[in-house]
């Protein structure tokens, strides 16, 4: 970012945009009495700062001409502009790149609430950077990139609200990473929808990617999706890079498309220390979902969170919660499957699709009490192979036989393959004081549970407290 100007504090102003003509033939940039900068070529040039400290420039309607004229600025080096208000805005208008390499920095908030569309791109032959402190869009189309020849060289927004009926579209370069610190996607039932294109979609191996700190809204009919402006191939990559300690939720959906264009498939990525919650019923993404680090809690109630495509929990990512998944699962030597929401200790059930615990990767289960969600439980509708660690956190006193279903596996047909590491069949362990044998052929006959094993000592006071108690018991009757 360029620094602010210093300076003594004056009165904001807002400018507006004249354009005489349609294109980037000419226009000025006024307050309501003076041209205060611009110039006749429809370029914002040099290393300047457009207007000073606290002012916004404005694009607001009976400034630009017919609503249908296209308006255009170029942006030549790097420029900074502090806030953006379309307040009013009635015609499309774009930020274009140049015939150098330039970026536009909007420090403050761009504020997008009328149906006319704003774009900022690439031209044909060079690259426009963009970064916005806050985006207040709520209304029609802002897009960074609008066909296969003007993408975005690289988009920076710290916090991105979308709301009302709206629609994003991020097209980068191959293989850029176009960042979005905090996208919150809105409260409400609006149809407002985040597209990001894999780049062209001409190769298979075409990408686009859109990486996120904190995904968060509450409106179930938004829509994150992946789109293309050719063919449908390629991927398009929402990598939710959840900040340490940071906990974001988001009850929308995450789609292959957001309806306009071509569909091409998204994939979901995992990244960065903190939690990600995707509460979404409606998630049909095929691009798969892949959980590296940190947590990704699932509590959808129907459906499946993590659309159609395969599970992979990778390096140290965790995946929890008490919704459900129906692609192929495999956590990889280092990651964990930890049912029930937040951190450890939280027990619930989670629902997955075939499971593949590799070795050196855990399964988590908390032990908190006999009750039905009490203790965390897996339940798997597929094929379950196991060779990873059996983790169990004892959080109570168990106090006679009981069982524990840790993991329901579907049906009574397919047996679980393989075991936990160092819990064969039959065997026993002591946990935390506590002896539990386990089997993989309980429940209905496929199912694993682990039992509680009294030591002797314990089955001796138990036998002797429940003659005391049945003696009590005849000594009250006897009584009554
Ligand atoms: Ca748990
Ligand atoms: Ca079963």
């Amino acid at each position: 970012m360029i620094g602010l100007p210093l300076g003594a504090a004056q009165a904001a102003t807002t400018y507006y945009y004249y354009g005489t003509t349609s294109s980037t033939s000419a226009y000025t940039w006024t307050n309501s009495t003076n041209t205060v900068w611009g110039n006749a070529s429809g370029v914002l040039s040099g290393a300047n700062v457009y207007p000073t400290t606290g002012d916004t420039i404005s694009l607001a309607a009976g400034h630009m001409g017919a609503p249908s004229d296209n308006r255009s600025v170029i942006v030549n080096g790097n420029e900074q502009i502090l806030n953006l208000d379309t307040t009013g805005m009635a015609n499309p208008f774009t930020f274009l790149g140049s015939s150098v390499n330039g970026s536009l920095d909007i420090v403050g908030t761009v504020t997008k609430n009328t149906s006319s569309t704003l774009t900022f791109r690439n031209n044909s032959t060079s690259k426009l950077s963009v970064s916005i402190g806050t985006a207040q869009v709520s209304n029609g189309i802002f897009t960074f990139g609008s066909s296969a020849n003007n993408r975005i060289n690289s988009l920076s927004i710290t916090n991105l609200n979308i709301e009302g009926t709206t629609t994003m579209y991020v097209e980068g370069t191959d293989g850029s990473i176009n960042k979005i610190a905090n996208v919150d996607m809105g409260g409400g039932t609006a149809l407002n929808k985040l597209a990001i294109f894999a780049y062209g979609g001409t190769l298979a191996t075409d990408t686009g990617t859109v990486e996120v700190n904190t995904l968060k809204g509450t409106n179930v009919n938004s829509a994150i999706g992946a789109q293309s402006s050719t063919v449908a191939v390629g991927t398009g990559i929402l990598k939710l890079n959840s900040t340490a300690s940071t906990v974001s939720s988001y009850a929308g959906k995450l789609v292959d498309s957001t309806g306009a264009g071509t569909g091409v498939a998204l994939k979901v990525v995992k990244t960065g220390l903190g939690t990600q919650v995707l509460s979404g019923g409606l998630n049909v993404y095929s691009g798969g979902t892949s959980i590296d680090q940190g947590r990704l809690l699932i509590s959808n109630g129907s459906g499946s969170a993590t659309g159609t495509g395969a599970v992979n929990v990778t390096d140290t990512g965790i995946l929890g919660g008490t919704g459900r998944s129906t692609g192929v699962l495999t956590v990889s030597s280092g990651a964990t499957i930890a049912p029930g929401m937040e951190n450890s200790g939280a027990t619930g059930i989670l629902t997955v699709g075939a499971l593949d615990l590799q070795l050196g990767s855990h399964l988590a289960i908390d032990l908190n009490s006999t009750l039905g969600t009490g203790y965390d439980q897996l339940i798997v509708n597929g094929t379950v192979q196991l060779g990873g660690n059996l983790d169990i956190s004892l959080n109570f006193t168990p106090t006679g036989p009981t069982d524990f279903t840790i993991l329901s596996n579907d049906g009574t047909a397919d047996a679980i393959l393989g075991t936990f590491n160092g819990w064969a069949e039959g065997s026993s362990k002591l946990v935390s004081g506590q002896m539990f044998s386990i089997t993989y052929a309980g429940g209905d006959g496929n199912d694993i549970v682990l039992s509680v094993v009294p030591e002797p000592s314990t089955w001796m006071l138990l036998g002797g407290g429940l003659l005391l108690l049945a003696a009590s018991r005849r000594r009250s009757s006897a009584r009554a």
